[in-house]
């Protein structure tokens, strides 16, 4: 097939605040929720010093030049902006992304902000959290300074990272309900003020940003019936809906998902909605969806109580009546045992498309390893595999399918800290040398992976 990637696609590569930059507490930065967090599992590193990218960010955006990025997509650490989340401004906090975003911009390379990655002020935490209703508010004043300050550079913002998973899979990535009585009704209280903290910062940036374009970034997976027995075709239908559908018909179309709220209703965890509230979804309706792809589920019926399931790395959510996550023995795994469906990611491209006809950017994709330094080389030919059978599908479905994908940023631009694995599942084009507890040098090594993927953007795609 003939390379016909869009001349202006945006090929690029992405980090998050907490897992790249350290300086934890450098020049007046709040500590967030994942500076404090007591459950890092044994044997990785916390997240305080990271890949030093607040120290190394020159260095860094050099190498993404070099590497040829025609975007970096980056999130923005709240508390580094608003120490306590709410209040009092750090100008140094201002300083940093104000200097990060010009530097890229020296290069042509287009900053994609996340305003929310997982990293919410210690200081909101303790105000109750994304439970409060306040937190609504201080998300708008948050995203609004944002604007305020680096709307002139920035074209492209994303509200919240994969707020289904955090809805999904909650502790590790900042959701904490182990005092809560009704934990359903808390949790879908909690998406409730994240949907309304999402449509107000796309009103805010609309009204302030000349030209800003604002989506939200599920992570968002094909879903599978484990057999041709209809019953198991239910299932899959509700996974669906309970793990995409809900969150992007919502921010899309500005009204809940209907199979979601009966649940919630026919549970006795349904959370309040006023008139005012309903029209704020209404009203904040995003530009494009940005979403993050890794690996597909499949789902088979269960009548089982609701249980909790470990499959492979990955902590499964069941729901009693509903689904039950089951492992796909059709497909490879990864060193870490994440599931590899390059298929699913065109599946779930085709029907995002067919379903919101908004244009698509992939904000993450990518594949986690154990990569070693060897004589200054780094071969991570698995890595560039991985690569190639992802894109091999989003060609098909921009040439053939006909979506509108406006950009791809895989994960990560270099190697950083993993959700709940430490230092030694890598992600990066570049390599970090450092271990868990021992930081070496820190220096950068561009991996095998940094120079294919050069190439193939100077040949916008064709590879
Ligand atoms: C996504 C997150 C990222 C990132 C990635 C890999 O869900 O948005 O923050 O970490 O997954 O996951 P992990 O680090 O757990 O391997």
């Amino acid at each position: 097939m003939k390379n016909k990637f869009p001349n202006n696609f945006l090929w690029g590569a992405s980090t998050s605040a907490y897992q790249v930059e350290g300086g934890w507490n450098q020049d007046g930065k709040g500590p967030s929720i994942q500076d404090v967090r007591t459950n890092i599992p044994e044997g990785t590193t916390d997240f305080k010093i990271a890949s030093d990218h607040y120290n190394k960010w020159q260095e860094d955006v050099t190498l993404m030049a070099e590497m040829g990025l025609k975007s970096y997509r980056f999130s923005i650490s709240w508390s580094r902006i608003m120490p306590l989340g709410y209040g009092e401004i750090n100008k140094e906090g201002l300083k940093f992304y104000k200097n990060l975003i010009k530097e890229l911009k020296k290069y042509n390379i287009e900053p994609i902000i996340t305003m929310y990655h997982f990293d919410l002020p210690y200081g909101l935490e303790k105000l109750g959290g994304w439970l409060n209703p306040d937190i609504v508010q201080y998300f708008e004043k948050y995203a609004e300074t944002l604007y305020t300050h680096f709307g002139e550079y920035v074209k492209y913002w994303l509200t919240i990272n994969e707020q289904n998973v955090m809805i999904l899979f909650g502790e590790i990535v900042g959701i904490d309900l182990s005092k809560s009585e009704n934990k359903t009704k808390d949790l879908y209280k909690i998406n409730h003020h994240m949907m309304l903290a999402q449509a107000k910062a796309i009103i805010k940036c609309h009204k302030i940003v000349k030209n800003g374009l604002i989506g939200p970034a599920p992570n968002i997976n094909p879903v599978y019936a484990n057999s041709n027995d209809p019953i198991d075709q239910i299932a899959a239908f509700n996974m669906r809906h309970f793990r995409n559908w809900f969150y992007l018909d919502t921010c899309v179309f500005g009204e809940y998902n209907k199979n979601v709220i009966n649940y919630l209703i026919k549970n006795n965890a349904m959370f309040q909605i006023t008139d005012e509230e309903q029209k704020i979804l209404k009203e904040g309706k995003p530009d494009f969806i940005a979403f993050n792809y890794y690996a597909s589920s499949t789902a088979k019926f269960t009548l089982e109580e609701d249980f909790e399931s470990i499959a492979d790395q990955q902590k499964i959510k069941s729901l009693k009546g509903l689904y039950h996550q089951v492992k796909n023995d059709n497909l490879p795994k990864t060193q870490f045992g994440w599931e590899i469906d390059p298929l699913g990611f065109r599946i779930v491209l085709r029907e995002l498309w067919d379903r919101y006809n908004l244009p698509l950017m992939i904000t993450e994709n990518g594949i986690g390893g154990y990569d070693t330094l060897e004589n200054g080389v780094v071969n991570d030919q698995y890595r560039i595999d991985y690569y190639q059978l992802h894109l091999a599908e989003l060609k098909k479905a921009i040439l053939l399918d006909g979506v509108n994908v406006i950009g791809y940023n895989p994960w990560s631009a270099i190697d950083l800290v993993s959700t709940h694995e430490g230092v030694k599942k890598r992600y990066g084009f570049i390599f970090v040398d450092r271990d868990e507890f021992d930081l070496k040098s820190l220096k950068r090594y561009p991996k095998k992976s940094f120079f294919w993927y050069k190439k193939l953007i100077a040949e916008n795609g064709e590879n």
